[in-house]
């Protein structure tokens, strides 16, 4: 009797612990959260670098889907402890600097308010809907880690995956394949570096289109080059646009990744691939349902974790760099 009530209580308390986020979490403790980290994203991408979007919609990936959304991906390595930037997957992770501004204006508003995890979260938002994807509201509530450790990164996949190991990956965080699909829509905006696709060009994967193939191999050249490793569009097409264009790219074997390809070979994804090339509308739908699901994969919320007041460092340490 008492073993089913605990077993009750267990059941209905833990899946309400991780659904303790919610939209407008900060709309009385700080009204305008939102806006300031919609406005820091807006001149970054507006006055600085266009293709900004691409990095912090990556960043909160990786943040994500090593350990949950903690910011654990933003801790800075000190002389006595290494961190997730130290891991080989945190490679050309890029877009810091903007999360480490919103919370500086946020720490002058409402201080120690202001989770950097969310920050994340709304910037990714942010970067979506700026570069005409769909609109959304973030849940947030997030609270920040306390562990940033290299050897978790290697849980992410890499650009070389199948689909079945990718999918395990994806299936090991609660995602299921056709969210694992959609949210590699987010390969619609931003780049890559000629080191995590050099080998299909060395190949010459006859899954490329030719004269795609054609193209990297004189972008991308040769190690002997001056500029080894350059980048190019993940969406060869509309690639500064959150559109459905990806989709059309790879069914037209034009995927950048070998990863990407893949999803429209493989018969576990090409049929969900193809409706979305097709059905702008539904990838967007299915879009927002998948990146709120994965943006509360593993969050901290209540009394666990912290507030940081520094982004790139724990508040009970002392080193005080940039
Ligand atoms: C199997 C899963 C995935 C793999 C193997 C993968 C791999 C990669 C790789 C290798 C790059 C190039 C990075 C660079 O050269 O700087 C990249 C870029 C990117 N990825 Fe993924 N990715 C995956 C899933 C996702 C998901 C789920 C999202 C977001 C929801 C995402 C968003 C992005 C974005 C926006 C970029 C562009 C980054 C930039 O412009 O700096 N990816 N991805
Ligand atoms: C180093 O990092 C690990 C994992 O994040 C943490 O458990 C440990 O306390 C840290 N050690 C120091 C000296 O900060
Ligand atoms: C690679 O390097 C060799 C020798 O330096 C050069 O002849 C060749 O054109 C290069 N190939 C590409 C694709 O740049
Ligand atoms: C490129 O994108 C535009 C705009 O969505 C579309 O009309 C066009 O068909 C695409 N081109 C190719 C080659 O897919
Ligand atoms: C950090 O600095 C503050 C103020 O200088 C001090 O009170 C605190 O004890 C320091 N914490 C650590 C962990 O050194
Ligand atoms: C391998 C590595 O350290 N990669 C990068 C992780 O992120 C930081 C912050 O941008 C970079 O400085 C590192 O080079």
């Amino acid at each position: 009797m008492q073993f089913t009530i605990i077993v009750v209580i267990l059941f209905f308390i833990v899946p309400l612990a991780l659904a303790d986020l919610s939209v407008g979490f900060y709309s009385s403790s700080c009204p305008k959260a939102e806006a300031i980290v919609r406005k820091v994203v807006q001149r970054n991408y507006l006055y600085i670098d266009r293709s900004i979007a691409g990095g912090l919609l990556r960043l909160h990936f990786h943040d994500c889907f090593v350990r949950g959304c903690d910011a654990s991906i933003l801790i800075d390595p000190t002389e006595d402890n290494e961190s997730e930037k130290d891991a080989e997957a945190n490679e050309t992770v890029r877009g810091f600097e903007i999360i480490d501004k919103a919370k500086k204006k946020l720490e002058k508003v409402c201080p120690s308010t202001v989770s950097c995890a969310d920050i994340i979260a709304l910037a990714a938002r942010d970067a979506v809907s700026i570069t005409g994807g769909p609109w959304y509201a973030v849940p947030t509530g997030r609270r920040d880690g306390f562990v940033s450790n290299p050897s978790n990164a290697e849980i992410l996949p890499g650009p070389s995956s199948t689909v079945s190991h990718a999918l395990q990956i994806f299936t090991s965080k609660g995602m299921t394949l056709s969210e694992m699909v959609t949210l590699m829509g987010a390969h619609t905006i931003g780049y890559a570096h000629c080191g995590f696709f050099r080998k299909r060009l060395e190949g010459r994967d006859s899954t490329m289109d030719p004269s795609l193939n054609e193209k990297l191999v004189r972008l991308c050249g040769n190690s002997s080059s001056s500029n080894n490793n350059p980048t190019t569009f993940l969406d060869q097409n509309t690639s500064f646009v959150f559109d459905n264009q990806f989709y059309e790219e790879i069914v037209n074997k034009r995927g950048v990744l070998f990863i990407d390809q893949q999803l429209a070979l493989d018969s576990s994804t090409k049929g969900l691939v193809s409706k979305f090339a097709t059905d702008a509308e539904s990838f967007r739908r299915s879009f927002v349902n998948a990146i709120v699901k994965m943006g509360s994969i593993g969050v901290l919320v209540g009394d666990d974790g912290e507030i940081r007041t520094r982004c790139w460092d724990y508040n009970n340490n002392n080193n005080s760099d940039p």
